[in-house]
């Protein structure tokens, strides 16, 4: 009977695909399968694109290239993440993608079109091994582009484009340690010899920062900070000519005018427009708008949520890691795609570290855990963190900080307004943990503070956790992240009773012109509040009257076979 069948289902399996109906082959051809239905609209990356050519000059071409894929190990790579700037402008989540905006039109296949999406073709074993593509035949209707085309004709087109002498290209910082063989080595090598010379080239990240930087440098406070920075970078990474020479005249330039001076003479606009389409993504990307926020919104909620769930669970005895998987769990449950940066849960001499990420230490009950994490929704991150004692109570000396720091967050808060200087929340914060250490014989006066709090108060917040904004004064409908911190180090200047205290307190706030708006309250943060939620029982409990998910160690869980 099992010979006889299988025969028959191997003989039904060979018709069936030997001959598909045309229903199936319609079925297959329309079928597009998105399963979130509350991504940002099509409408929303069209009015961006929109944006972008208007304010791009006449004659602009501007070519946006997706993120690349990294290598993990051997034949696996990370997770891939589109890059913000291309989903921003498109939706699409796919790699070896490229977009090009044409305020002035440019003819492709005989169309006259304002843009162009190159997407990789469909193709049935990618399909059937990695998954569905969009293909360029359903792009223009589910990405509502004007015009699709596969990526294999990248170079072919681009190259037609390049032979319009009235035309000049706007690119960003080329993606850095690519790999020449992959479709997006090769995207920007026929990107590179079409627009040749491509300004402001660089060969690695670092380098492309101070690139922009010295390009962009206009006050002395940042002409220093970037000359101390400068000579860490090696010089080959400065690819392009007109860099390297950048790079020697401003580390020997006496001061910020003879900088400027040399850039005037120096750099031709033609070779300064590698930041010009980055500063018109700076300009609109800061400024987020209600489809935004509404994401926004639910990724700080899903982040909240997780906290909450964390201070439930926490307990002596309990890992760092097993506190991340509370709150990532949190973050999944709710349909978060990943975090939106490693979720850091520190945890005694680990608190005073702020950027742990390990979390692999067994937490003891006289520590304070510092869980700094955010969730990502859809292209838009959260960022917030919460410090509690592992004991469920705060010591008085714990106490004592915290109250610190969530005094020096409130007033970092309250200055968060409209049309104030960037650094008004940490101006005000850094004034009241001043005094505040000084009143507790922590330190002797302002010259000690960035000992013990080292780093700034603010950042702004959206599709990347340290997101891209001029740093100007606040303006409506950004988001900033307010997050002062201290962290006490054991030293024999320091009375040995603070000593591993690390509390740093995080929300999201939005400026808005009726003041700040924070889109974290959800999450505890008062002493009192998050005491009453350390003595419930959480998700990361085994005695919470369900079935313990604990793996024993040194038991196997496997049958016995050693015969
Ligand atoms: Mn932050």
């Amino acid at each position: 009977m099992r010979a006889i069948s299988s025969v028959a289902f191997v003989a039904a399996l060979f018709i069936a695909a030997a001959l598909p109906s045309a229903a199936q082959e319609a079925a297959t051809e329309n079928a597009l399968v998105r399963y979130d239905t509350d991504l940002l609209p099509t409408e929303f990356h069209e009015n961006r694109r929109d944006a972008v050519r208007e304010m791009l000059p006449s004659g602009a071409v501007a070519v946006v290239f997706s993120a690349p894929t990294r290598n993990r190990d051997n034949d696996v790579h990370f997770e891939y993440r589109q890059s913000s700037d291309l989903y921003y402008l498109t939706g699409s989540t796919e790699a070896a993608t490229v977009l090009v905006l044409a305020p002035g039109g440019v003819e492709v296949d005989g169309d006259v079109v304002d843009e162009v999406l190159f997407l990789p073709p469909r193709d049935p074993s990618h399909e059937v091994w990695e998954g569905r593509l969009i293909g360029p035949d359903r792009a223009v209707e589910t990405l509502g582009v004007a015009k699709a085309v596969s990526n294999e004709r990248f170079a072919e087109v681009i190259s037609e484009i390049a032979e319009n002498d009235s035309i000049r290209f706007y690119h960003q910082q080329l993606p850095s340690d690519v790999d020449p063989g992959s479709v997006l080595g090769r995207q920007i090598a026929a990107f590179v010899s079409a627009a040749d010379p491509v300004p402001m080239e660089t060969g690695s990240w670092m380098a492309s920062r101070a690139a922009r930087g010295m390009m962009g440098v206009s006050d002395s406070g940042m002409f220093l900070r970037l000359r101390g920075w400068l000579p860490r970078i090696p010089s080959e990474d400065f690819v392009s000519p007109v860099l390297s020479e950048a790079r020697k005249a401003f580390l020997a330039a006496a001061d910020l005018e003879e900088w400027l001076e040399w850039r005037e003479e120096n750099i031709d606009e033609e070779y300064s427009d590698g930041g010009t389409l980055d500063g018109i993504l700076v300009e609109l990307r800061m400024i987020k708008t209600p489809d935004e926020l509404a994401l926004m919104q639910r990724a700080i909620d899903i982040t909240a949520a997780a906290q909450i769930e964390a201070m439930r669970s926490i307990e002596p005895g309990m890992h760092e890691y097993e506190v991340e998987a509370v709150i990532e769990y949190v973050f999944r449950k709710n349909g978060s795609e990943y975090p939106g940066f490693p979720s850091i849960v520190a945890s005694g001499e680990n608190a005073t570290i702020l950027h742990y990420t390990t979390n692999r230490r067994r937490m003891q009950a006289e520590d304070m855990v510092v869980m700094d994490i955010g969730a990502e929704y859809h292209g838009y991150s959260a960022d917030v963190t919460r410090t509690v004692p592992v004991s469920g109570s705060f010591s008085e000396e714990q106490r004592a900080i915290y109250e610190l720091v969530l005094e020096a967050q409130q007033a970092g808060i309250e200055a968060t307004q409209a049309g104030a200087p960037y650094q008004a929340p940490h101006e005000a914060a850094s004034g009241v943990i001043t005094a505040g250490l000084v009143d507790l014989g922590v330190m002797t006066g302002p010259e000690e503070l960035r000992r013990f709090f080292m780093h700034g108060t603010s950042h702004y917040l959206g599709m990347s956790v340290h997101d891209v904004g001029d740093r100007g004064n606040l303006q409506p409908g950004t988001v900033i992240t307010v997050e002062p911190g201290i962290y006490i180090r054991p030293s024999p200047d320091v009375d040995e009773r603070w000593w591993n205290i690390g509390v740093r307190i995080e929300d999201d706030v939005l400026v808005t012109e009726a003041g700040p708006k924070v889109m974290s309250d959800a999450a505890p943060r008062t002493v009192k509040e998050i005491e009453a939620l350390m003595s419930e029982q959480g998700l990361g409990n085994d005695n919470r009257g369900v079935v313990s998910m604990a793996v024993p160690v040194g038991a196997s869980i496997l049958p016995n076979s050693t015969d």
